[in-house]
């Protein structure tokens, strides 16, 4: 009999959590700041499940402190938020508002006293809308704007902030809020897609040549992307060429640029019918090639596509891959996503950890000498408080264990993995879906807004202390 062996991480293993700003910090109109496309959208009929909104989301504006106390009580080491730019300058371009920066030290401060590190994103989707009525992402202009927020965020949180982020998903920014439209804002313009996606990745390379100017040495400064597995339906050629295609579309056409300096020639032919690709100014390439210190995949399942035959119907949408495309970008329909059979989370995302094993292995091979992080995974799940709001989410501590597991096999296997952040901390709102869904691994009250961690947070609290994995 083989005895099995417990998991154990890295002793500097960074076991954190993640959030975002829109999805967790309400004071939507104080302290001057100003509707992001995310208000504008959530606030136009239709677009968000039940009507709601971030107005209020679980005002971790007012609770900040709390919700320290609470990570500090899980003991995480680390945690993962991003910064709302229209809190910090409200149009989008000019001076910051010194309210607007002082929350983010005040969170700052608070979390270096718990000891627990803060990586800070700049950039999770909230768009000010003054410059997404100025052209939002598929203008140029916008590149040049963030690297200018990135700038005065730098200046201010340089000397506390130890590891900086660009973006988080800029396939979600692009695809789904100019292309499905089912995010903000909510535009669905095939050529403005590819465009949307070119200056999320030339903002990257000018905001990361602007951090490096004000950053202390020795700051980490990478990205996060939710790369898809494109799995192909069967042995065919045909299918192996769709997930090509996907993954093209969906991963290297972020990846390639930031990690080889240039887009892939596949993707330009693919999407030639939609685009010249015209908008690539010389030198573009080049800048968005910078020198990074890590780099982060969100990751929640897999993809499985087939060619498309006439008369598939196409299917509904949404951020992670699945069946989620209307057919606005070149490929897209020519691929059909499908729903396979097996275990599912309440977002019905099939549940796969062998996914994240292989994109860690990828970049591993693709971008070696690259510190990897899982930057988020996680499942909604259909969580039943009881009357003192506690939940037993045995599916959720499920779900951890095996993608922790899945992480694991990658470091053993050689993949550069430096930390996990689990999505999410609490619950929140969860986009087009608001907050019907529940990701996180502490249960809020959506009428009292208080927090009770459920059965996963302490599971996940046990394996931090641990550093391992119960066998
Ligand atoms: C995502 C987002 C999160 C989502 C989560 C679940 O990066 O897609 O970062 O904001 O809430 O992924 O859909």
């Amino acid at each position: 009999m083989t005895e099995i062996q417990p998991r154990v991480f890295p002793a500097d293993f960074l076991w954190g959590a993640a959030t975002s700003s829109y999805q967790i910090e309400g004071a939507a109109r104080e302290d001057g700041r100003t509707p992001s496309i995310w208000d504008t959208f959530s606030h136009t009929p239709g677009k968000v499940l039940g009507g709601d909104t971030g107005d209020v989301a679980v005002d971790h504006y007012h609770r900040f402190r709390d919700d320290i106390e609470l990570m500090h009580g899980l003991g995480l080491r680390s945690y993962r938020f991003s910064v709302s730019w229209s809190r910090v300058q409200p149009t989008g371009r000019g001076p910051a508002v010194q309210r607007g920066l002082d929350f983010y030290r005040e969170l700052v401060d608070g979390l270096l006293e718990k000891g627990i590190a803060p990586c800070l994103t700049l950039f999770h989707w909230d768009l000010p809308q003054e410059l997404e009525d100025a052209g939002g992402w598929p203008a140029r202009e916008t590149a040049e704007r963030f690297a200018d927020y990135a700038l005065l965020v730098g200046e201010a949180l340089g000397d506390r902030v130890g590891m900086w982020a660009t973006h988080n998903e800029p396939f979600c920014a692009s695809f789904l809020g100019y292309g499905s439209g089912v995010h903000a804002p909510g535009r669905t313009e095939p050529e403005s897609v590819l465009k949307a996606a070119h200056h999320l990745n030339l903002s990257h390379g000018l905001a990361v040549k602007a951090l490096r100017t004000v950053l202390p040495r020795g700051a980490q400064i990478g990205i996060t992307w939710n790369p898809v597995v494109a799995r192909p339906y069967s042995d065919s050629p045909e299918d192996a060429d769709a997930a090509r295609r996907i993954d093209a579309l969906q991963t290297r056409i972020f990846s390639d640029p930031v990690l080889h300096g240039a887009y892939p020639e596949d993707l330009k032919r693919d999407t030639a019918r939609v685009s010249d690709w015209s908008f690539v100014q010389d030198g573009d390439e080049a800048t968005i090639h910078q020198p990074l210190d890590w780099v982060g995949i969100n990751y929640y399942t897999p993809a499985v596509v087939s060619a498309a035959q006439d008369g598939d119907p196409t299917e509904g949408a949404d951020g992670h891959g699945q069946s989620e495309h209307s057919p606005w970008v070149g490929s897209h329909d020519l691929v059909r996503f499908h729903n396979v059979p097996g275990e599912r989370t309440e977002m019905g995302w099939l549940i796969d950890p062998t996914g994240l094993t292989e994109l860690l292995l990828r970049y591993s091979r693709e971008a070696p000498g690259l510190p990897l992080y899982i930057t988020e995974n996680g499942g909604a799940f259909e969580d039943k408080a009881d009357e003192a709001g506690m939940v037993q989410d045995s599916d959720r501590i499920a779900y951890l264990h095996g993608h922790l597991g899945a992480v694991h096999t990658a470091i053993e296997q050689g993949a550069d993995v430096r930390g996990y952040f689990l999505w999410s901390l609490l619950d929140n709102f969860e986009w087009a879906y608001g907050y019907s869904k529940r990701f996180g691994m502490v249960h809020v009250d959506f009428e009292t807004l208080k927090r009770t961690p459920k059965a996963s947070a302490h599971w996940y609290s046990e394996v931090i202390a641990a550093g391992q994995l119960p066998a």
